[in-house]
């Protein structure tokens, strides 16, 4: 029998700017609790919650001091077991962001581990000594500048792949694995129904951390070749399965984030028969419009390229496998001003096409906080518009080398991950009906008229769209089953693929552009019902179609002959 998770939909929550109960500007779990009633509409089956825990929210939570604790600015132990049991109440499951790469420099079992070269923790960190002075290798972090910091105290470098305040842990360690285990089982046992690993393949390094290949004109360098998919990483996810789930593992959700992650590697993950992640979030569609050494740097949006790369992936695990579907997360720009058109005319009709394409595919789709509303990019204008920290270390760094503050400031609007951290747009009232405060990063002025309070009242909204194409999902086992043939794979514009199964075969079609369409299907879909379009009086399939602009539609045909075939 298929696994639960393969005809779920999991939607994202980042607490932060989910709800906020208490009037400080800043989401909580008591606003997540007074919200849920919107997750049950739309009809989701799993939330991921972005991290709660103790925090000094160097990296809003992705920096943790206490696993076993929730941040005060969050809400408490007991506040998550009533949520717990209320999101279980209403058929839904829980899964947790487990961040276990690194954990924060305030952090217990960091502050002993610095505290002296002899402390009994210092091997649970990846610390070495300098090189010729400086770094021990040409690391760099996600964050700017060196993977690697001085401690002054015991002399030594301890390496960072994130910010200074997220040290590395060393996995190499049994009881670092021994402690990572335990964790879970503590939120197992508190009701949680699995977790979102944060870069889960970055736990082994490469045996002597060797030198990243260089880069013209940088020092440092992200050195995916040192850390990502490292010698030991199977056999730390397989002991971390075997030992934590003990053989009932297919009850609960294990999804690994894997920047980096190629699709061979992707199909030994989530092998079953591996027993290591159900399955993997991966990045590839998340550089296809950016520079390879500057995310900043943007490349427009190559759609041809586009469809391969998922097309690509939906080849890849087809026999073997699970794939996660998405369009953003709270670290990617809003994907209708992204890949689709927030001009007002075509805003909703491409919020509505984008899902579209990606909910038709075979896989998990992964829905985060205000894309069912079709929320957009923040109008952000200045260096002190920015939060989070990948954007201020980025412009300060621009700066500091004397680069150009322009040009950064418009690569940071399109892409900063602030845009997707603005506060949900609950109604049209002060704050959005986010908070009674002051929200910690503005709302965004288009909350007037995009908000949930509109949404959920009119049947042709986005929000409508994404329940429709939920409600497939539970309803036709072809989406999750049905085998995936792209179709047209050279048209810039045109997004079509089947799903098919012996019984049963979709057409999903879009038009990403503004230009009407006329696309050739052929005959053989002459007359299939339309099971779901995104614009007023969408007419039966014929074998030529007209699509006008961010027109996307779903067609179904029974295949009779092949029923037909089937013993009696
Ligand atoms: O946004 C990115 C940096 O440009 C991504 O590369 C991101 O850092 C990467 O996907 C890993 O993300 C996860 O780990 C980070 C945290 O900041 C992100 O929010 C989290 O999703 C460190 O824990």
């Amino acid at each position: 029998m298929s696994p639960w998770w393969k005809s779920a939909v999991v939607y994202q929550i980042y607490p932060r700017s989910f709800a906020d109960s208490d009037g400080d500007g800043i989401g909580d779990l008591g606003g997540i609790l007074h919200r849920l009633d919107h997750l049950a509409a739309l009809g989701v089956d799993v939330i991921w919650l972005s991290p709660v825990y103790r925090s000094p929210q160097a990296d809003n939570g992705y920096d943790i001091s206490d696993y076993r604790d929730i941040d005060p600015l969050f809400g408490t132990l007991a506040d998550i077991d009533t949520l717990i049991a209320e999101v279980h109440a209403l058929g839904m499951k829980l899964v947790m962001d487990l961040v276990v790469n690194h954990t924060s420099a305030e952090h217990p079992w960091f502050t002993e581990s610095r505290s002296s070269p002899d402390n009994p923790k210092r091997d649970w960190y990846i610390w070495r000594d300098a090189r010729d002075g400086v770094e021990p290798n040409n690391w760099g972090s996600f964050f700017s500048g060196p993977a690697w910091t001085w401690d002054p105290g015991t002399e030594q470098f301890y390496l960072h792949l994130f910010d200074r305040t997220q040290p590395d842990l060393n996995w190499h360690n049994p009881e670092v694995r021994k402690a990572v285990q335990d964790i879970m089982v503590w939120w197992l046992d508190r009701g949680v129904d699995g977790f979102r690993m944060d870069v889960i393949n970055f736990i082994s390094k490469a045996d002597g951390l060797p030198d990243a290949r260089p880069v013209p004109l940088q020092r440092h360098v992200i050195a995916f070749d040192g850390f990502a998919d490292g010698p030991r990483v199977h056999d730390y996810l397989a002991e971390l399965t075997r030992t934590v789930f003990g053989g009932r593992d297919g009850e609960y959700l294990t999804v690994g984030e894997m920047p980096g992650v190629t699709t061979e590697q992707a199909r030994l993950y989530t092998d079953p028969a591996r027993g290591e992640v159900d399955m993997v979030f991966q990045f590839e569609h998340m550089a296809i419009d950016q520079s390879p050494t500057d995310k900043f740097e943007d490349r427009g949006l190559d759609l041809v390229a586009l469809k391969a790369t998922m097309h690509r992936w939906q080849a890849a695990l087809a026999d073997t496998g699970w794939n996660s579907l998405y369009w953003s997360n709270h670290d990617q720009p809003r994907v209708v001003s992204r890949f689709g058109d927030d001009d007002p005319a075509y805003w909703a009709a491409s919020a509505k096409a984008l899902a579209t394409v990606l909910h038709g595919m075979r896989g998990t789709p992964f829905i985060y906080q205000g894309e069912e509303l079709g929320m957009t990019n923040h109008p952000f204008r200045y260096p002190q518009d920015y939060r989070d920290l990948e954007a201020v270390n980025y412009y300060d760094d621009v700066l500091a080398r004397g680069g150009d503050t322009a040009q950064a400031l418009i690569g940071l609007a399109r892409m900063s991950r602030d845009n997707a951290r603005t506060p949900i747009q609950w109604d049209a009232g002060e704050h959005a009906g986010f908070s009674t405060g002051e929200p910690w990063l503005p709302v965004n002025p288009n909350h007037r008229w995009l908000n949930a309070e509109v949404q959920t009242a009119t049947t042709d909204s986005v929000f409508a769209h994404y329940r429709a194409l939920i409600r497939l999902r539970h309803e036709l086992p072809i989406l999750a089953e049905g085998d995936f043939t792209p179709l047209f794979p050279d048209d810039p514009q045109i997004w079509a693929y089947t799903r098919a199964t012996a019984e049963h075969r979709l057409l999903v079609i879009a038009n990403c552009g503004r230009d009407t369409r006329t696309v050739d299907i052929g005959a053989e879909w002459e007359g299939a019902q339309l099971l779901l379009g995104n614009l007023p009086g969408t007419p039966a399939a014929s074998a030529s179609l007209e699509l006008p602009a961010w027109d996307a539609r779903i067609y179904s045909i029974a295949c009779h002959a092949a029923a037909g075939r089937r013993p009696a």
